[in-house]
């Protein structure tokens, strides 16, 4: 006869050993996970109930909101996570993995699946594959995901009477996969194992020490660092660019600007890193994307800066964050300067160089610079100067925006949508927040349909650190049309969200014609009573001092809101990037009129 694990190690240690949902439950938490974004479902029921003593299980109105929200709640955190039932729940994940994966964001799509004991008695419920065929797939969800390239397993049962399952461990080491490498995994749990004992485990006390027990490999960090020291010596007007994958690392950022201020180093992001500086401060110069960005620094970045100290930017440029390939990028373009991507786990190559430079340079060691001054200037001048009053559109919306929020006691946290809104965007001029980042969206995978589901979990970030800061939600009609069933969720949670609705009753960026299938709205269509129903408050702007005295009274008041923004699909009412790439595209189509514009645009007349 088989031993018993009693048996075989022992009573004390057979009753030390945890259930594996109340394990599965402490390990999430170890993690710094607070909550959950999932639908339910007989496979998944088990493990829900265990969960609930742990974190707050929360309910999406689909799975792939569940999932979209879970990759806001990785923006802000260790991990994200996204709860689903088999199958029918974890496929529909599919499109945010992809995101998440894309954007390299740590989320754990966990789903339920049937127990181990259930598995070849009979055809199951849920299973792709004809009820009526012999063969039987179970294994389509893993498959799926694998074929995103996302690490997707199913948990182990107990396989020998003496031995606990090895579920507890096999789960620590996806999710510090996850952790490590900010990418998603996915995880299948037989409904079986949720009540059986696992092994115990033995944690570090906090995961960034999992991070620091991998040892950097790399070596020379001495001497890269006393090179980037004789240069930034040597410099006039240095600069130092801040690349996207900073804005996953917040202690690592946060060393950065400190040294920066140390040493008065004007400091820049990307489009992909808009949201992670505070753009007010004196010395930040703004998100840059070449001839596509108007920013108060852009003549230093493009004219002045002698050396630039680039950190923490992809490898591989990618067209939209590097001025859509159009040579314009001063960065990308420039003589001198130094490049430190970050190649090792969580840039900790960086970290080693900017760990040596903080000894190096003894603080307050001044680089000669002008700009700080000036800005401070200009600083006081924004405040004071308010917009003439025009119509409303996409080429005056950041402006108004960017005028209402300087009269805000808390500043915005922006979800811009895919769609033109993305574009009118990143000229938004993104403040200090209280939960890390001002600025959220996906904009390298682009997918449409996030907007309202990000808002959702930035809304329970921000009532987690008891922050009054309102969110701002720019979309289109289409987009919106995409993912409204979200309200509901918002209104449960009483979020202070505003949503501007941009309604020109098309799909109109990258509309290539006049088949129906652009047309996403109806004229009939009322947005302001919809709101309504979720317990908000419809508002109508058509000129930009009604929208400044809007977004002022929405959120000062709180709440849901919306405003309903009638918006012209006219060239000229389109925003400066918008416009900007259409020259641009039409430049590369050899129109001789965009080519005459866009070397206007780029000085080469
Ligand atoms: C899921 C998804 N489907 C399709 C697209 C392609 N796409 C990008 S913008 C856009 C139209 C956006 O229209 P709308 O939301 O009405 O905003 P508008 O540009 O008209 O202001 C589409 C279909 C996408 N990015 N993501």
């Amino acid at each position: 006869m088989s031993p018993s694990i009693k048996d075989n190690f022992g009573s004390e240690y057979y009753n030390s050993l945890p259930l594996f949902g109340d394990c599965l439950g402490e390990l999430l938490a170890f993690f710094g996970v607070k909550r959950a974004y999932g639908v339910g479902g007989d496979f998944v029921a088990n493990l829900i109930n265990s969960l609930e003593g742990h974190l707050d299980v929360l309910p999406s109105s689909n799975e792939m909101h569940a999932g979209f929200s879970a990759c806001a709640q990785a923006e802000l955190n260790p991990l994200g996570l996204c709860l689903t039932t088999y199958t029918v729940g974890s496929l529909p994940c599919a499109t945010a993995a992809a995101l998440a994966r894309t954007e390299g964001l740590p989320v754990v799509f966990i789903s339920g699946a049937p127990g181990e004991a259930e598995v070849n008695s009979h055809a199951l419920h849920h299973s792709v594959h004809p009820h009526t065929a012999w063969h039987t797939d179970l294994d389509a969800a893993l498959n799926s995901f694998r074929a995103l390239g996302v690490r997707a397993e199913r948990l182990q049962g107990q396989r020998h009477s003496g031995q606990p399952n090895i579920a507890a461990e096999q789960c620590l080491e996806l999710l510090s996969y996850a952790y490590l490498n900010r990418q998603p995994v996915f995880i299948e749990i037989p409904r079986d194992l949720i009540n059986q004992p696992t092994q115990s485990l033995s944690l570090p006390q906090c995961p960034e020490q999992i991070a620091m027990n991998q040892p950097l490999s790399l070596s020379g960090a001495e001497l890269i660092a006393k090179d980037i020291e004789s240069k930034l010596k040597q410099a006039n007007k240095p600069l130092v660019f801040l690349g996207e994958k900073l804005r996953l690392n917040s202690p690592l950022l946060a060393k950065i600007i400190s040294f920066c201020h140390q040493h008065h180093l004007p400091y820049a992001t990307s489009w992909f890193g808009k949201g992670m500086l505070d753009e007010s401060e004196t010395l930040c110069l703004g998100s840059y994307n070449g001839a596509f960005s108007e920013l108060e620094g852009k003549h230093y970045i493009e004219s002045q800066a002698d050396y630039i100290l680039e950190l923490g930017t992809a490898i591989f440029p990618s067209d939209t964050n590097n001025a859509f390939s159009s040579q314009t990028h001063a960065i990308d373009t420039h003589g001198h300067k130094t490049m430190l991507r970050g190649t090792a786990r969580w840039e900790r190559d960086i970290e080693a160089v900017i760990d040596l430079l903080l000894q190096k340079l003894p603080i307050g060691e001044a680089i000669e610079n002008t700009q700080e001054k000036g800005r401070e200037e200009e600083h006081k001048e924004k405040v004071s100067s308010p917009l003439e009053s025009v119509t409303l559109g996409y080429h005056n919306l950041a402006d108004t925006i960017n005028q209402a929020q300087r009269q805000l006691t808390n500043p915005y946290i922006f979800v811009p949508e895919v769609g033109s809104s993305l574009f009118a965007s990143f000229e938004l001029e993104t403040q200090a927040s209280d939960i890390g980042r001002s600025y959220l969206a996906n904009p390298w995978y682009a997918a449409m349909g996030t907007a309202l589901p990000y808002a959702r979990a930035i809304a329970d970030q921000l009532a987690d650190a008891n922050s009054l800061q309102p969110i701002l939600v720019m979309i289109g009609d289409g987009g919106f049309n995409f993912q409204a069933n979200e309200l509901i969720n918002l209104q449960k949670q009483a979020a202070n969200v505003t949503i501007l609705y941009m309604r020109n009753n098309i799909f109109h960026l990258g509309k290539a014609g006049d088949a129906p299938i652009y047309s996403c709205n109806d004229q009939g269509f009322d947005p302001r009573l919809l709101i309504q129903a979720y317990g908000g408050q419809g508002h109508l702007c058509e000129t930009t001092e009604q929208l400044t005295h809007c977004l002022i009274e929405t959120a000062h008041k709180g709440g849901l809101h919306l405003i309903e923004v009638p918006t012209s699909v006219e060239a000229g009412h389109q925003s400066e990037t918008t416009k900007k790439l259409n020259t641009y595209i039409g430049f590369r189509n050899g129109d001789p009129q965009a080519t005459q514009k866009w070397n206007e645009l780029c000085g080469t007349n």
